[in-house]
C-alpha cells in the first residue's frame, strides 16, 4: 500500500462553493445525486497550467457524471476518478447508487438496526459520492433525504419537511468528514438551551424506542458543556438546532459531525440501574468532547490528517478542563495519568510509537491513537504551564479570531502563542515532532542552605527516530521539610538542556523535594527513592497528584521486590496506607485511588524497562499476593470503610457519591477475599444501581463463586446490550489465567455474540487482552483465539481490526517461547488473503 508523506502536501486544484445532496434511501440501492460548483483555487495558482481535478470514491457504482450538464466520462485512478475540468467555475453532477446494507466497515453510509447512519471522518464520504475528501476543501452543503422513515436529519438548519422527504442547510462551510446523515424509527429527548448572545437552540437526543428514558444524563451533559465554553473558552454555538443520536454499531465513542453527533449508544445511555459510575463520567466526557470539536475541530479544522492532534489534542484538553470543573481536579488528573500511562506510554515504548504529529502514514485510521488524542492534549497542558494562564487565553483569543473558518497546521497553532506571549517555541515544537516517551531522572544536593536539583532527560530511539534532541520540559517542583511543613511551594522549572541545575536558597535543612507535581510533563521519571521518604510523601505532600503517586511507587516497588526477591509484601507500604486509609479528612475517591494498583501491564513494561524479561503469570500471582496481605492487613478498617460509605441518598452519579461507592466496592474487594464471596453475594442481591451489581459480580467471579450471579445478571440484563456487554467482560477479566482465554472462547459461540457490533467484539476479545496473565498464557491459545477472531473480522470491519492488533503490540517484551508464539500469529495474519490496508499497515509495523 501507498504511504503517503506529510512533506507532499500540496491544496486542491480547486475550491468547492456549494454541495447539494439529494439522498433517495433504499437499503440496498440508495441513489446519491449531488451538484457541486467548484472554481480554481487562487492558493493552487502554481497548478493553474495542470490543473488535476480528481475525485476521491470508493465502492461506487456511477449512473451517471456531468460536468456544466454535460455528460462526462471518467478515468478510474487509485482512489478514484479524474476528469478532464475547465481552469473557471463549473458544476459537477453525479448520481452513484450505494449498498447501505452491505456496509459492514461502519465507514461511509450504513445502517445499524434498521437506522440509515454515517460515520465519514477520516475517509468515509468517498464511499457516499464523488468528491475531493480532505480536510481543506470546505463548503456549505444543502441536502434533501428521500425516505419512509419518519425521522430524517443531516447537519445544519432543519430547512423545508413533508411526508417522504425532509431538507437540511448547513450554511458554515465545512470540510467532508463532518457531513453526517441519519434515518430512522427514532424517539427525540428534547431540550432547549439559549446561549448568552439569546439565541435559543433546539437540543435533542434521538434514540431507539425503549431507551428514550436513558437521555437525560446526556442532555444535561450537553447543556453544561454548552455553558461551560461559552463561560471558560467564550465559544458561542452557532446553528438553530444541535442533535445527538445514539447507535448501536459504532466503531468510535463518537463523532463530532456539525450540528449532528453522532454517538456509539454506550456513549449516551445512561440510567442508574445500567449504567456504571464511570460510565455517567465517560458520557459526560464524551459529550462534552464532541461539543466542544464545534469550535476546535469544525469552526477550525484541520489542513491534512498529518494534523489530527491540532483538533483532538485541544478538544481532549479542553474536555479534561469541563470534568475536572464538574468533578474533582486531582481525581482527574490522577486518572488520566493512568490511563496515559497505560496506553500511551505503552505505544511510545513499542513498535507503534510515532510522533504526536506523525509525517507518514498509510491508512489514517490506524493514527487515532492515543499519542495523538492523550499526549496531545499534554503537549496543550504543557504550552498552558509554559506560557501561564494569562499567556493561554490570550492565544486562544486569537486563535479563534485568526482562523475561524479555515483548515490549520501545527505551525498556524503554534505561532498564535509566539505572537500571543512573545515566546519563542521552536523548542517546543519537538514535542509534536520526536516520539518517545523522555527520561527525566534527578540527583540532589545540599550545601550551606544551598539546595540543588541536577535534572537528566533521554529519550530513546523509536522507529525511524535514532536520535532525540533535548526538549523543553515544565517541571513543577515544591519542597517540603523533614517535619512536613512546605518550605517552597510548587514553582515551574523550565528544563531545556539534556543536563540542567536548579539551585534553592536559604534553607535550614535538606529538604523532601516534590517533582513532576500535577504530572507537569509526559514523561517517566526515574529516581531511586527510599521507602520512608515515599511514605512521608504519602503522608505529607501538599500535592494531590504527588501523594498519590508516592502511594503508587510503594506499591510499585513492593511488587517489584516481590518479583525479584520471592520477598512478601512490604510493611511500610502496608503501613503507610493504611493510615491513609484510617484518615476520614481524605476525600474517599482520593482513598480508593490509593488503593488501586498498578496495572500488571505496568509492572511488565517496567519491569521491560530494566532490561528483565517479565513474566505475566508471576506478576499476577504476586498481585493475589500483595491484594491477599492488604485484604488482611485492613480487615478492621475495610469493615468500618464499607459500612461508613453506604450511600442512602437516591442515586446520582455525581463526584460525592460515586467516590463513596468507589471506596466501599474496594472495601468490599477486601473483604471478599476473606469471607469467600458473603458480604458480595448480600451486594449483588440487595444492588439497586450498576456499579453495586457490577461490582458484587465482579467480586463474586474473583473469588469463584459467580455462576449462579452470572446467570441471574443475564436472565435481568439480557434485553439490555450494553449491559450484556459487561456481562461478557466481567467473565473474562475475572477468570483466572489459565482459564480466561477459555471462558473468552465460549463466550465467542454464545448466541449474544456477533462480530458485526463493535462493542460486543471488544467487550469479549478486548477483554481478553486486558486481562495479560490469560492473553499471555504460556500455551499460546489467548494469542490462537485473538487471531482467529481478528481473521475472521478484517473482511467486516477492517478499522475495528487493526486497533484491536495492537494488544499484540508489546510482543517483544516476552520470553523467546512467547515471542516465537505471537511472532507465529502476526504472520498468520499478515499472510491472510485479501487483508485490508489498515491491518497489514498495523501488523506489519508491529512486527518492525
Ligand atoms: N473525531 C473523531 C471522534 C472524536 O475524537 O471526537
Ligand atoms: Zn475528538
Amino acid at each position: 500500500p501507498e504511504t503517503i508523506y506529510l512533506k507532499d502536501y500540496k491544496p486542491f486544484s480547486y475550491t468547492v462553493q456549494q454541495v447539494d445532496l439529494l439522498f433517495r434511501l433504499a437499503a440496498n440501492a440508495t441513489r446519491v445525486i449531488s451538484k457541486i460548483a467548484f472554481a480554481p483555487n487562487p492558493q493552487a495558482e502554481d497548478q493553474a497550467e495542470n490543473r488535476r481535478f480528481f475525485l476521491h470514491g470508493e465502492g461506487l457504482k456511477p449512473i451517471s457524471l456531468k460536468i456544466d450538464g454535460t455528460p462526462v466520462t471518467p478515468r478510474e485512478v487509485p482512489g478514484g476518478i479524474e476528469l478532464d475540468a475547465p481552469d473557471a467555475p463549473f458544476t459537477f453532477e453525479a448520481e452513484v447508487e450505494i449498498d447501505p446494507a452491505a456496509n459492514t466497515a461502519l465507514e461511509g453510509l450504513y445502517m445499524s438496526n434498521g437506522m440509515y447512519c454515517t460515520q465519514c471522518e477520516a475517509e468515509g464520504f468517498r464511499k457516499i459520492t464523488y468528491y475531493p475528501d480532505r480536510p481543506d476543501v470546505l463548503a456549505p452543503f444543502d441536502v434533501r433525504i428521500e425516505s419512509d422513515l419518519p425521522v430524517l436529519l443531516s447537519n445544519g438548519n432543519p430547512g423545508t419537511s413533508g411526508p417522504g422527504f425532509a431538507e437540511w442547510s448547513d450554511p458554515w462551510p465545512k470540510p467532508a468528514y463532518l457531513f453526517a446523515l441519519v434515518a430512522g424509527d427514532l424517539i427525540a429527548h428534547p431540550d432547549t438551551f439559549t446561549t448568552r448572545s439569546g439565541n435559543t437552540v433546539d437540543l435533542n437526543v434521538w434514540v431507539r424506542p425503549g431507551d428514550e428514558g436513558k437521555c437525560a444524563f446526556a442532555m444535561e451533559s450537553l447543556k453544561k458543556s454548552m455553558r461551560w465554553d461559552e463561560e471558560v473558552y467564550g465559544r458561542e454555538y452557532d446553528l438553530n438546532t444541535f442533535n445527538i443520536v445514539a447507535v448501536d454499531d459504532f466503531n468510535m465513542g463518537a463523532m463530532e459531525n456539525k450540528g449532528l453527533n453522532i454517538f456509539n449508544s454506550s456513549a449516551v445511555l445512561a440510567s442508574s440501574e445500567t449504567s456504571t459510575d464511570a460510565n455517567f463520567e465517560r458520557i459526560e466526557a464524551i459529550i462534552a468532547h464532541e461539543y466542544f470539536h464545534n469550535w476546535t475541530g469544525n469552526r477550525i479544522t484541520c489542513r491534512d490528517w498529518f494534523q489530527l492532534c491540532l483538533k483532538e489534542g485541544l478538544t481532549v484538553f479542553r474536555d479534561a478542563q469541563f470534568t475536572a470543573d464538574q468533578r474533582s481536579e486531582p481525581v482527574k488528573r490522577i486518572t488520566d495519568v493512568i490511563d496515559l500511562r497505560g496506553r500511551q506510554f505503552r505505544e511510545d515504548n513499542g513498535p507503534l510509537a510515532h510522533p504526536v504529529r506523525p509525517d507518514s502514514f498509510v491508512e489514517i485510521n490506524n493514527f487515532y491513537t492515543a499519542t495523538i488524542y492523550e499526549k496531545g492534549a499534554e503537549l496543550i497542558g504543557m504550552l498552558k504551564r509554559l506560557v501561564g494562564d494569562e499567556g493561554y487565553a490570550k492565544a486562544l483569543d486569537l486563535y479563534f479570531t485568526r482562523h475561524d473558518g479555515e483548515a490549520c497546521t501545527i505551525e498556524d497553532w503554534l505561532t498564535v502563542f509566539e505572537e500571543a506571549t512573545g515566546r519563542d517555541l521552536g523548542q517546543f515544537k519537538r514535542w509534536y515532532e520526536q516520539a518517545g516517551t523522555p527520561r527525566l531522572s534527578f540527583t540532589e544536593s545540599f550545601n550551606n542552605g544551598t539546595y540543588t536539583l541536577t535534572f537528566k532527560q533521554q529519550t530513546p530511539p523509536t522507529p525511524g527516530q535514532p536520535n532525540k534532541d533535548p526538549r523543553v520540559i515544565p517541571i513543577a517542583v515544591g519542597l517540603l521539610n523533614p517535619n512536613g511543613d512546605e518550605v517552597q511551594p510548587t514553582t515551574m522549572l523550565e528544563m531545556t538542556e539534556a543536563e540542567q541545575s536548579f539551585t534553592f536558597d536559604g534553607l535550614a535543612t535538606k529538604p523532601i523535594p516534590s517533582v513532576l507535581r500535577g504530572f507537569s510533563a509526559p514523561v517517566i521519571l526515574e529516581h531511586e527513592s527510599d521507602t520512608q521518604t515515599r511514605a512521608f510523601l504519602l503522608a505529607h505532600d501538599t500535592d494531590p497528584f504527588n501523594r498519590w503517586q508516592a502511594g503508587r511507587d510503594l506499591a510499585q516497588e513492593s511488587l517489584l521486590t516481590m518479583l525479584r526477591d520471592g520477598a512478601g509484601p512490604d510493611n511500610a507500604y502496608l503501613d503507610a496506607l493504611l493510615s491513609l486509609l484510617r484518615d476520614d479528612t481524605q476525600d474517599p475517591a482520593f482513598r480508593a485511588l490509593a488503593l488501586g494498583l498498578p496495572g500488571q501491564d505496568d509492572i511488565a513494561q517496567t519491569l521491560a524497562d530494566q532490561g528483565q524479561t517479565p513474566d505475566p503469570q508471576a506478576i499476577w500471582e504476586a498481585f493475589e499476593t500483595l491484594k491477599h496481605a492488604r485484604a488482611e492487613a485492613f480487615q478492621d478498617v475495610a469493615t468500618r470503610l464499607y459500612a461508613q460509605y453506604q450511600v442512602t441518598a437516591p442515586y446520582s452519579p455525581d463526584a460525592e457519591q460515586s467516590g463513596a461507592r468507589a471506596l466501599a466496592n474496594a472495601a468490599m474487594g477486601m473483604i471478599n477475599r476473606l469471607d469467600g464471596g458473603a458480604l458480595a453475594q448480600k451486594q449483588f442481591d440487595s444492588a439497586d444501581n450498576m456499579t453495586q451489581q457490577l461490582a458484587a459480580l465482579s467480586a463474586l467471579i474473583a473469588v469463584g463463586k459467580g455462576d449462579a450471579a452470572v446467570a441471574r445478571f443475564y436472565d435481568q440484563w439480557q434485553a439490555d446490550r450494553l449491559v450484556i456487554d459487561k456481562w461478557f467482560s466481567v467473565q473474562i477479566t475475572g477468570a483466572r489465567p489459565d482459564e480466561a482465554a477459555d471462558v473468552a472462547q465460549r463466550l465467542t459461540q454464545h448466541p449474544d455474540f456477533t462480530m458485526k457490533n463493535p462493542n460486543r467484539f471488544r467487550a469479549t476479545l478486548g477483554a481478553l487482552a486486558m486481562h495479560p496473565a490469560g492473553f499471555h498464557h504460556a500455551s499460546g491459545k489467548g494469542y490462537a483465539l485473538l487471531a482467529d477472531n481478528l481473521i475472521a473480522l478484517d473482511p467486516l470491519n477492517p478499522q475495528t481490526t487493526a486497533r484491536m492488533c495492537t494488544s499484540f503490540q508489546t510482543w517483544r517484551r516476552y520470553d523467546a517461547d512467547r515471542q516465537a508464539l505471537i511472532k507465529a500469529q502476526l504472520e498468520r495474519l499478515l499472510a491472510t488473503p485479501d487483508l485490508s490496508r489498515d491491518t497489514t499497515e498495523m501488523v506489519s509495523r508491529i512486527l518492525g
